[in-house]
């Protein structure tokens, strides 16, 4: 059997057209179709398989590569709607035999065609509070481990509003096929709105940011709009995603006429822009959504037909997409936005005020439960320059899980800056990751009791799609040489990367800084120190960044003097190879506006 990512390297391949609004076009029987479950399109895999399969078999006959089940709306949670919650595992099931014995049907002339496993968005989304996260993941493993169970050859997240519902969905789609010992790939396809952004407020690059650390091969765009309104996030994904892009479209934006929608595009206009889509941007997915039948499938099919023969002039034998030569630029995101982890001509600057040891002000508003306040804090150091935000409520006789919870549940909607998870409890980042549908950062890890405290949260770190700061103490303490540093910080690399697979860009050394300010004659020299270990981990480890906590260094000295150390030696560090620090952005001073003395 040929694997889809096999097949996709130098092809495109077709998908079929709508299932959800050919089922509504119909006038089905309560009772005997739906099974007393009124407009429960899943329910028909068992009341209707003749009406499933046979959508199925008109987009083959039409061309179709592969068809994609009817179980869009299959996670307990939403068939718990219709009270049959308990039936998810087996409607996903027959959905996917369904889908698999209508192909079987074509099998004769030899072609490889595909089962995607669908599933939606449900009802309910986790940035929303509609849902919680795990409640979420638990319930789309079930539906997918439905979908492995009747053979399907990839899970298609499609239709996604919310970043962290995705994250629900490819954690469930992991864990069935990992129970199933199969190598099934994900594809997740995005919903963008009229808007530009995804329901929840995601842009594009937000939203690949967040699926590109989840190790998701294929995205893509379905539903909320035709072609013409995608154009621009399809172009940005041939431009950026490194992997390969899906894109099924409704057949235009809908139109109310006679108190019926209608979907205005025709097969032929179908196919046009999805022709460009894979001529100028590179994409090798295509399909229809909402509004789509078999013959703007058959319209695909002809269009892929004809560039392919175009092609086959020049000896190549297949409708090949265009070359894309994709530039990922390693990057965290919010909920909104994505945030580049390597700067131009700046540093990534991390505000460091929302932190319960680091600002008497925050912790006054943690106290007070000023939660409120505690996101404008946020909000005003985002207005002042930080890139992204430490967040931090350990906080001696509090419990820092809730208060976290507290912050970044509200942070994550009203804050346009990713979050740094300042905590050193596991339970603090266990539970702040489940409320956050952007890439966050995990502030941090170390080797200071071993590899095992490390282990645990680089797994969280994969699990979620997080970067990483990593600080250069091991079982021996904290390094204070340059030497040391960069030793542990290459162990921490090959731990990191090599065995937990982390991008390098995702890694973030914190080669720490102690106060230089003790009146210690042998503590100046630590400064001196932290400068050379950044510059030798710039040089051995080029992709990976390099922060600090920069206000450490000043500790004991007043404020203006801290000011002026602080910036003088940020300086000297940027000059080494840093790439960013937690800083009280505003309180940073140009050079040239220090007095020489
Ligand atoms: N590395 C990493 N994370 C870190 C640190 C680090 N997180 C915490 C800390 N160190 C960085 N954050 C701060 C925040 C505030 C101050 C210093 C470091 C600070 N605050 C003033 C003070 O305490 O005097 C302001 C007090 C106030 O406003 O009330 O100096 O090194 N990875």
């Amino acid at each position: 059997m040929t694997h889809l990512l096999d097949y996709l390297a130098d092809r495109v391949l077709l998908c079929d057209g709508a299932m959800g609004t050919q089922a509504q076009a119909r006038n089905f029987d309560i009772e005997h179709d739906f099974c007393g479950h009124e407009n429960c399109t899943e329910i028909l895999n068992e009341g209707r398989p003749d009406f499933v399969r046979e959508v199925h078999a008109a987009y083959l006959r039409a061309g179709a590569d592969a068809v994609q089940t009817n179980s869009f709306g299959g996670s307990p949670i939403t068939l718990g709607e219709f009270g049959i919650a308990d039936k998810a595992f087996a409607l996903n099931r027959r959905a996917a035999e369904l889908a698999r014995e209508a192909v079987a049907e074509f099998a004769g002339d030899g072609r490889t065609r595909f089962v995607f496993g669908s599933v939606g968005p449900g009802t309910r989304l986790p940035s929303l509070g509609h849902v919680p996260y795990q409640d979420l993941e638990d319930a789309l493993a079930v539906q997918c481990a439905g979908l492995v169970a009747g053979e399907v050859d990839a899970i298609l997240i499609e239709t996604c509003q919310d970043p962290l519902q995705v994250k629900a969905a490819v954690n469930g789609a992991k864990r069935a096929r990992e129970e199933a010992g199969r190598d099934i790939p994900i594809i997740v396809q995005v919903t963008v709105e009229t808007t530009g952004t995804l329901l929840v407020g995601a842009d594009i690059a937000a939203a690949a940011t967040v699926i590109h650390a989840l190790d998701v091969p294929v995205l893509g765009l379905n539903c909320a709009t035709g072609p013409r309104e995608m154009a621009e996030h399809v172009k940005w994904l041939g431009d950026n995603w490194p992997g390969h892009i899906s894109v099924q479209p409704n057949a235009g934006l809908p139109e109310l006429i006679d108190g019926r929608t209608q979907y205005p595009l025709t097969p032929r206009e179908l196919a046009q822009w999805l022709e460009r889509f894979v001529l100028e941007d590179g994409v090798n997915i295509i399909g229809g959504c909402c509004g789509t039948e078999a013959a703007h499938i058959a319209a695909l099919n002809e269009m892929l037909r004809r560039i392919g023969r175009a092609k086959e002039k020049n000896g190549r034998p297949r409708p090949l997409p265009k070359k894309r030569a994709p530039v990922w630029v390693p990057s965290v995101a919010s909920l909104y936005g994505q945030v580049p982890l390597r700067q131009e001509n700046a540093y990534l600057s991390i505000g460091e005020r929302c932190n319960a040891n680091g600002s008497r002000a925050f912790r006054r508003l943690q106290e007070a439960g000023d939660w409120d306040g505690c996101v404008e804090m946020g909000r005003e150091q985002v207005k002042e320059g930080s890139h992204t935000l430490d967040v931090c409520t350990a906080f001696v006789g509090r419990d820092e899980v809730a208060e976290m919870c507290e912050v970044v549940g509200r942070m994550r909607g009203a804050v346009n800056a990713p979050l740094v998870i300042d905590s050193t409890e596991y339970p603090v980042l266990d539970a702040a990751l489940k409320l956050y549908g952007g890439k966050p950062i995990i502030n941090s890890i170390n080797f200071e009791d071993g590899e095992e405290a490390a282990d645990k949260r680089l797994r969280l770190a994969k699990r979620f799609g997080t970067a990483v700061i990593a600080l250069t103490i091991d079982e021996q303490g904290m390094a204070k040489d340059a030497d040391g540093k960069l030793r542990i910080a290459e162990r921490l690399h090959d731990f990191a990367c090599n065995r937990h697979g982390l991008p390098p860009s995702d890694l973030l050394f914190d080669p720490l800084t102690f106060t230089i300010c003790t009146g210690n004659a042998d503590d100046r020299r630590l400064g001196l120190n932290t400068l050379d270990a950044i510059a030798a981990i710039r040089e051995k480890m080029p992709e990976c960044q390099i922060i600090l906590g920069l206000s450490n260094i000043s500790f004991g000295l007043n404020p203006p003097a801290r000011q002026v150390l602080n910036s003088v030696f940020l300086q000297h560090a940027l000059d080494r190879g840093l790439t960013g620090a937690i800083v009280h952005f505003s309180k940073i001073l140009p050079l040239h506006r220090i007095p020489e003395e």
